[in-house]
């Protein structure tokens, strides 16, 4: 005990000293916070609690931490807590201060404690706990170790004092960290509940076993979750397909925890048309994948391509493909790499070679000692591949006979689409417009340098429920696909856009909700790089017009309208009318109040939860009609107008 109050005396007298380096540090990322986490919008305010969660986690990935709890707290401020073995509580040999202080003041100091290498904080997020410390205006930490209650507290990134011990701990061990975001670097600090439910959810799945709580304590809206999977990612893909009918009874779940690579694959296939991969490295999402779903892909043609080879004969009734392979496939791939190289503009992609190879070998090998194991499995999913290339084989023949040139490979113009003259597509905008009539408006209304106009007639099909092939064969989709010029699905090239903003213009009614959600699946299944780099928009038509003696004005929303009802004194003088289409709407009124870019109202679609969003379109848009039925009369309306899909 004297010995260490000898420590914290000379801790004091070096303390002042040491923060003018920590300071030079952390000053750096209060200037320019957008390069450490990403943004300073409600994108940044999340990132700080990824940051705090991933120390957590990591404890947990060393096998000292089996429980997280998360409250959002009063005043916007966040607490992390777990059980792990306590930041150390003695004083750093080198800096001269306290472990905890290094910690939380040190760029990267995360790393330099223990061999292990499979870090979450040293990953996508990486940029370290004294980042959330530099740009929180209140920062305590807590420290349950060796009998001890340790506390020290900062105020942006700057210790307020040195480590104080403030009790005797209760025999446990554990870390909490409190931060309170600092609103003069934040445009937003208002957390979002489901946001962080989401990735705990997740986070959840990925280690199975650990336990986190999601607790909201603001006053207005507490409420409490518990996420824990004891099953893995095998619970993660029955949640991802929950709303799918499941060709067998349990996800295949194959774990290598032991190779070069930790590894981990749960797969099912349902009765649908569509592939569907989640795919993460040290618990990471690559949302745009990489070379471990590469080597996932290799191994599953090669090796169910094997089993085909060795059915009789006579039940080959189609050459089957890698797409045939993979129709109505979900899987989540997880797997641990020391050093991942990210790729891509948004860093969302695995880039290291060796791990393609890795993941082809060792997961194949596992693959196929497990259909081996249990030919009933591989048997139900050849005779889904088989039926898959049998009816995309009857599709072309179909096609071919019918002798109508695909116009997705002639590439010509849709005749419908009234086009903009302007060849830059950076300035260009295509409104897909509900109804040739509203169509016509719009083509006259529109400026016609820059605005293209293509009508689409009634609803086009649900991709949903229906093959590539089928999906391909019809006119609307086929004008759509030529007037936005990129191709699809993997044939998808972002460099032949024809428009950065593609606009979808429906009526404010049930149709034109549906008609969205049609048009928003088909982008979220074939075109999804125009949502995720942000092309697509849906316009906003005014619902009722006021007029106020001369005076005219439009109105979007209820809301707006009680409001300024409330505010007309003279309410004899006033007459209200409901837009009950867009067709009801002269050229120059759409022109005004839904087109023009100085006037008008954009909602940009962005998807910020790749899983949610397809649970939300599988259930909308797929076979199961119960959940669907409820889902749209009660949310149809906020999923479309308010979330980001
Ligand atoms: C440094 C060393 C050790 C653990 C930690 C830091 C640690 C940091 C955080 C942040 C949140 N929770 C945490 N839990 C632990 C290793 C300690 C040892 O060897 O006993």
């Amino acid at each position: 005990m004297a010995e260490e109050s000898e420590e914290m005396k000379k801790a004091e007298e070096a303390y002042s000293g040491s923060s003018i380096t920590v300071l030079e540090g952390l000053e750096a990322v209060r200037v320019r916070p957008a390069m450490y986490i990403g943004s300073t919008d409600i994108r940044g305010l999340h990132h700080l609690v990824w940051e705090v969660v991933d120390n957590s986690v990591d404890e947990a990935l060393a096998g000292f931490c089996s429980h997280i709890e998360i409250s959002i707290l009063p005043g916007n401020g966040i607490r992390v807590t777990d059980n792990g073995r306590g930041i150390p509580t003695d004083i750093h040999p080198k800096e001269h201060i306290g472990t905890i202080e290094v910690v939380m003041t040190k760029l990267h100091a995360g790393g330099k404690f223990d061999s292990n290498s499979y870090k979450v904080s040293a990953g996508l997020h990486g940029v370290g706990v004294s980042c959330v410390n530099a740009l929180s205006n209140k920062l305590i930490v807590t420290v349950r170790r060796d009998g001890k209650v340790v506390k020290q507290e900062f105020a942006r990134g700057v210790p307020c004092g040195p480590q104080v011990e403030v009790g005797p701990s209760d025999g446990t061990t554990g870390t909490s960290v409190e931060f309170y975001p600092d609103d003069s670097i934040f445009t937003e600090t208002v957390y979002v509940y489901d946001t962080l439910a989401t990735r705990f959810r997740e986070l959840a799945f990925l280690m199975s076993g650990l336990r986190l709580t999601l607790t909201d304590e603001r006053d207005e809206e507490k409420r409490s979750e518990t996420f824990c999977y004891p099953g893995g990612v095998s619970e993660f893909v029955r949640y991802v397909d929950e709303h799918r009918t499941p060709l067998f009874n349990e996800p295949i779940h194959l774990v290598l925890p032991d190779g070069q690579y930790p590894l981990e694959v749960a797969m099912w296939y349902n009765d649908g048309y569509q592939e569907n991969f989640f795919s993460f490295v040290n618990n990471v999402n690559t949302y745009d994948g990489g070379t471990h779903v590469t080597g996932f892909k290799t191994a599953l043609t090669r090796v169910i391509g094997k089993f085909a080879q060795d059915m009789p004969k006579g039940k080959k009734e189609a050459q089957i493909t890698a797409d045939d392979i993979r129709e109505g496939l979900t899987a989540v791939i997880a797997i641990k790499v020391s050093q991942p190289q990210f790729e891509g503009q948004t860093k969302r992609k695995l880039g290291n070679s060796e791990i393609a190879s890795y993941v082809n070998s060792a997961f194949g090998a596992k693959l196929e000692e497990f259909f081996q194991e249990n030919p009933a499995a591989i048997k139900v999913i050849l005779d889904k591949v088989y039926n898959a290339a049998v009816a995309r084989e009857a599709a072309h023949r179909a096609r071919n006979l019918a002798r109508r040139k695909n116009i997705l490979e002639s590439g010509g113009l849709p005749g419908k689409l009234a086009d903009c003259s302007s060849r830059d597509p950076k300035e260009c905008e295509m409104f897909i417009v509900e109804g040739d009539s509203a169509g016509g408006s719009a083509k006259m209304g529109r400026s016609r340098e820059f605005q293209a106009i293509l009508p689409l007639r009634g609803k086009i099909l649900n991709v949903e429920k229906a093959s590539l092939h089928r999906v391909l064969d019809t006119e609307e989709i086929q004008n759509l696909v030529n007037a936005i010029g990129t191709g699809i699905g993997t044939e998808f090239k972002i460099e032949k856009l024809r428009y950065h903003k593609i606009i979808i213009m429906t009526d404010a009614d049930v149709d034109g909700s549906h008609i969205q959600t049609l048009l928003l699946t088909f982008f979220f299944r074939y075109m999804r790089p125009l949502i995720d780099e942000g092309h697509i928009f849906l316009a906003m038509p005014p619902l009722y017009k006021l007029k106020v003696g001369q005076k005219e004005r439009y109105l979007f929303d209820e809301n707006e309208k009680d409001k300024v009802m409330a505010e007309v004194e003279d309410k004899k003088n006033v007459t209200i009318t409901r837009f009950k289409g867009l067709g009801e709407m002269s050229p120059e009124q759409l022109n005004e109040t839904t087109m023009d870019p100085s006037r008008r109202f954009l909602k940009q679609c962005t998807i910020e939860d790749s899983v949610l969003a397809d649970q939300i379109f599988s259930m909308l848009m797929g076979e199961d009609v119960e959940p669907r039925r409820k889902f749209i009369e009660s949310n149809a309306y906020k999923v479309l107008n308010d979330l980001d899909i």
